[in-house]
């Protein structure tokens, strides 16, 4: 999906060229100044070949989530579907990242059909590419948003 890799470009403004193929949690931390106040994220990156159900305790502690799949796949999409299925939420807000949009080429989920699937599951909606950097301010400002 590119997880390792956004959230590097989020946290570094730079993007790793060989993320490697992860099993357990990454942990990273943001410190952001806004209007005189300074925030500090940590954030809990989590392998995507993973059990998620042995995250279940710590997702329900999360005061954000963020739901990340790629652009050029909709398989990746319908992961998220099995995953929503499954693990118990709590109400913190949650943003449906698609990444990925520099494959113009390779596009299998249009942003209508990714809006559809963001608004019925009460989830904000955004399009990044970890590789070139798009919408990475965006994606950092809209957490700030929704967290204070
Ligand atoms: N073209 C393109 N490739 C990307 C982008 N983001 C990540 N990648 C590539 O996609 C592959 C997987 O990226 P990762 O960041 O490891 O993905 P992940 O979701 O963390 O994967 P797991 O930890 O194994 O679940 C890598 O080869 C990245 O370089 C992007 O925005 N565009
Ligand atoms: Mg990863």
């Amino acid at each position: 999906m590119g997880k390792t890799s956004l959230l590097e470009r989020m946290v570094t403004g730079e993007c790793d060229e060989k993320p490697k193929m992860m099993i357990g949690v990454n942990f990273k931390h943001q410190e952001i100044e806004q209007v005189g106040s300074r925030f500090k994220i940590l954030y809990y990156d989590v392998g995507g070949n993973d059990h998620i159900t042995k995250y279940y305790p710590f997702i329900q502690e999360m005061s954000l989530l963020l739901f990340v799949f790629k652009v050029d796949s909709s398989s990746s999409l319908d992961f998220i579907q099995k995953v929503l299925d499954k693990v118990p939420l709590n109400n913190s807000p949650k943003i449906l990242v698609g990444n990925k949009i520099d494959l113009v080429n390779q596009r299998e989920i249009s942003t209508e059909t990714a809006e559809k699937f963001a608004v019925k599951h009460n989830m904000k909606y955004i399009e990044t590419s970890a590789k070139d950097g798009s919408n990475i301010n965006k994606l950092n400002t809209l957490i700030l948003d929704l967290l204070i």
